[in-house]
């Protein structure tokens, strides 16, 4: 290098003009899956298979955490897969005449 200090801490001089580059990221949302008294086990098993991909044994262990604990979190997506989920899940529950609760919030 031709540049006499170039390598030299500190020999660095003028105007910082470098911005950060921040990747900007879609803000993402929980699904929740709520207890209810009335909503058979094996339903919920059954909706967290087929909707949420889940292994029979995962969607058994996460239906039991919604049922000792109330409510889990099943999944986190963008806004129109959370809305899709919330959508397929109680319709899926209504046309079962089931009380299953299903929502969203911003994580
Ligand atoms: N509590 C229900 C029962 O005892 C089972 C259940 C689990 C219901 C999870 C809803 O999100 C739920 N049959």
């Amino acid at each position: 290098m031709s540049d006499k200090d170039g390598d030299r801490p500190g020999s660095d001089t003028g105007v910082a003009t470098k911005t950060k580059a921040r990747t900007q990221r879609p803000p993402l949302y929980k699904v929740l899956l709520l207890n209810d008294d009335y909503t058979p086990m094996e339903f919920v098993v059954h909706i967290l298979e087929r909707f949420f991909g889940m292994t029979h044994a995962q969607a058994f262990e996460l239906m039991l955490v919604v049922h000792k604990r109330g409510v889990a979190v099943v999944g986190v997506f963008s806004h129109e897969i959370a809305e899709t989920k919330v959508a397929q899940v109680m319709d899926f529950a209504r046309r079962h005449q089931h009380p299953l609760q299903c929502t969203m919030e911003k994580e």
